[in-house]
């Protein structure tokens, strides 16, 4: 049944990012990281009473973030990083890195963004595998 989800993401990765994880600085709100993201729906963060902005992200075993498409304003963005399968993994933004997240393991990682833009977040370990997603910021 967990192989449904699996399918759903085919990334054909257009542009390659160096192993610091691409654009994060000033000026990369205009970066074409389209076509790293998959055909999936952008999943918002859900804003808690405390302004915290939150969302769940899988890390699978074929090396995708689930949702690999987030959209926030700008502010406080927590992810909820799970990793669901066995293989270790990582989520990098903005130069802030979650860590090796291991398999089974849950782990919480916090980035402040106040420019609008588009934020991608590769694994470091797999970003040439295609393991990237990209945090859409818009107020
Ligand atoms: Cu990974």
């Amino acid at each position: 049944m967990k192989r449904a989800i699996l399918a759903l993401v085919l990334v054909v990765a257009g542009c390659s990012w160096g192993p610091e994880g691409g654009p994060g600085g000033v000026g990369a709100s205009d970066a074409p990281v389209t076509a790293a993201t998959s055909e999936a729906p952008a999943v918002a963060a859900t804003t808690g009473p405390d302004g915290v902005q939150r969302i769940s992200v899988s890390m699978t075993d074929d090396l995708k973030f689930v949702p690999d498409h987030v959209t926030a304003k700008p502010g406080v963005i927590e992810f909820r990083l799970q990793n669901i399968g066995v293989t270790p993994h990582d989520l990098t933004l903005r130069n802030q890195t979650a860590g090796n997240v291991n398999g089974g393991q849950t782990v919480t990682f916090r980035v402040t963004v106040s420019k609008p833009g588009r934020y991608p977040f590769p694994c470091l370990y797999h970003a040439e595998s295609g393991m990237r997603g990209v945090l859409e910021v818009s107020p």
